[in-house]
């Protein structure tokens, strides 16, 4: 029965529930109790909205949390003296109250979006969209931004956004069939008096949204501090490790190694800009002080190798560049490290592998495998169990506490992270992960090349304009790389020196252009002097080959 009420909505007169009240005492009991289960609602949804920012941080990446954000950019804008006054108060629970502080400060504002919401649609909305805006600026003052640390603020807002409409909908509904004769008193609008079924029912569906909104995000808190507790403790497992002097120092990086081309990727990556590639949903959190290396299969003998053990062996450090087979010709799935790490043949040494065996089988703690040529980790080449990654522990996300690099071989058959297990096996009983999904059981990194500079979509002036880019052939090197422009002869580029074979390589060559729209294509040619394969093919199965393309506008 709505004859005597309205919809109320943007067009309300601010008190809400004025067109309905019959008594002034009345009114205002509407008023405040209609008014307390929107602060409610709002309280609900901003909380949904912070687990759901929050589960997501957790499944993605310890640094993406958008609450440690914001509490970081807390600690940085408190004055010193405040921070001093808390320190002494709260000692080591000062994180806790700043959290605790935090929680209020939501709550609270988070009351005032809810009773907005009820009195005009979309209030409380934009006071949630601030909220997701104040996280953003939280996340760019941090020093290490990434477009997923901005998303996840705003995907909190969005959800609190979504959830609050919903609530305030239900909410309205239960108010809007509200019996004027018979006033809510008590708990909430409406839970008195002859309210017909249509009233019960809709203030059950509130009730009931308010619960199930409360309920996942408990569940949803739970989980993301469940989650955060283990990467936290292994985040700080990870801060007190250090790491040994290698026995054997990478080889020094040749001065002209790095041109320094204005736009090129720097020769060497650093660990916050290096590509991640994995089928984990959840970064694995390996205590170091647990994980143990299990060698088994075709060997004379198992062997079991403790992060402790592996430390204390002469450890490598040298610089590989690894690649994912997925990258597309002149994709960025590429990246160059400096690892530090025990070379991997040493250790099978120890266990001894059958005559026979032809694979390892590496499998990280979360069950993933790559089936890895025994030959390339027996060669002589630098395929590492590694530690470090240009001079730190390895981040979470990179493999900690160990993974393996193997130079010359695409990352899906070779740099298993948070590896746990090597298994001597045949190429013929065993597969990798991605084996049985349609890539290829070997998995050698093709020569290729690629043109970074100028940048795709730039335009550029005309007269002398410098390409540069990166080509790699790792543990072949590369011999040569030539240039053509608009299908016209090859011309070689100056090639900087690799810090080694191992490694990409920066070549760079300045071209004279008048104005007009150019096709520039790369071409590689390795050490053997082999070009590389000029067929365009996408990754699968066993990755992508044709040149490198750059379309340059070249301006008057
Ligand atoms: N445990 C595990 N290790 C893995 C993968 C994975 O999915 N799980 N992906 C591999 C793939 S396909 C690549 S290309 C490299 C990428 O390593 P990165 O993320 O350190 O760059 O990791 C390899 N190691
Ligand atoms: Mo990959």
């Amino acid at each position: 029965m709505r004859s005597s009420r309205q919809k109320h909505g943007a067009d309300d007169d601010g008190a809400g529930l004025g067109e309905r009240a019959e008594s002034p005492v009345r009114h205002r009991a509407v008023l405040r109790t209609g008014a307390r289960w929107a602060a409610a609602a709002g309280i609900g949804a901003a909380a949904g909205g912070v687990a759901v920012g929050e589960l997501a941080a957790g499944l993605a990446s310890p640094s993406l949390s958008p609450l440690t954000a914001v509490g970081g950019a807390v600690i940085d804008a408190v004055p010193p003296g405040v921070k001093d006054w808390a320190i002494a108060l709260f000692g080591t629970a000062d994180k806790a109250a700043l959290l605790a502080a935090m929680a209020l400060a939501i709550a609270v504002l988070a009351a005032v979006a809810g009773v907005l919401e009820r009195r005009q649609r979309f209030a409380g909305a934009a006071v949630m969209g601030i909220f997701g805006l104040a996280g953003v600026a939280a996340v760019l003052t941090r020093s290490q931004v990434t477009p997923a640390a901005l998303v996840l603020p705003l995907l909190a807002a969005a959800v609190a956004v979504v959830l609050l409409r919903f609530l305030a909908r239900r909410l309205q509904a239960w108010e809007d069939l509200e019996p004027g004769d018979a006033g809510p008193e008590g708990e909430g609008p409406g839970d008195t008096g002859p309210a017909g079924t249509g009233t019960a029912a809709s203030r059950r569906s509130f009730l009931q949204a308010l619960a199930t909104t409360a309920a996942a995000t408990a569940l949803g808190g739970v989980l993301a501090g469940i989650w955060r507790g283990a990467a936290a403790a292994v985040s700080e497992a990870r801060a007190r490790i250090s790491l040994p002097l290698p026995a054997s120092a990478a080889p020094p990086i040749p001065a002209a190694a790095e041109p320094g081309v204005a736009g090129m990727p720097p020769l060497v990556s650093p660990n916050p800009d290096f590509y991640r590639i994995d089928t984990a949903l959840a970064v694995p959190a390996v205590s170091p002080e647990t994980w143990v290396l299990k060698v088994t299969g075709r060997v004379a003998r198992e062997v079991q190798l403790s992060f402790a053990d592996l430390l204390a062996k002469p450890l490598v450090e040298r610089h590989v560049t690894i690649a994912c087979v997925s990258n597309e010709v002149g994709g960025d799935l590429i990246g160059n490290a400096r690892w530090l790490g025990w070379p991997v043949r040493e250790l099978l040494a120890l266990a001894g592998p059958q005559p026979g065996a032809d694979m390892v089988l590496s499998r990280s703690a979360d069950g993933w495998t790559a089936g890895t040529p025994l030959d390339a980790l027996t060669d002589g080449r630098d395929a590492l169990l590694a530690v470090g990654m240009n001079g730190e522990p390895l981040p979470l996300e990179h493999g900690f506490p160990v993974r393996l690099v193997v130079p010359g071989l695409y990352g899906y058959v070779s740099a298993t992270k948070w590896v746990t297990e090597l298994k001597v096996t045949r190429f013929a009983d065993d597969a990798g992960y991605w084996t049985p999904r349609g890539w290829s059981a070997r998995g050698p990194i093709k020569t290729s090349s690629r043109i970074d500079v100028p940048r795709s979509g730039r335009p550029v002036s005309a007269g002398t304009v410098v390409f540069a880019g990166v080509a790699w052939a790792q543990h072949t090197g590369i011999g040569k790389v030539e240039l053509r422009v608009n299908r016209g002869p090859w011309q070689e580029a100056e090639l900087a020196p690799g810090i080694s074979v191992d490694t990409w390589y920066q070549w760079k060559l300045a071209v004279h252009l008048t104005p007009g729209q150019y096709e520039v294509q790369v071409r590689a040619t390795n050490l053997l002097g082999e070009p590389q394969d000029e067929t365009a093919r996408p990754p699968a199965p066993d990755g992508a080959t044709g040149f490198h393309t750059a379309r340059v506008d070249v301006k008057s």
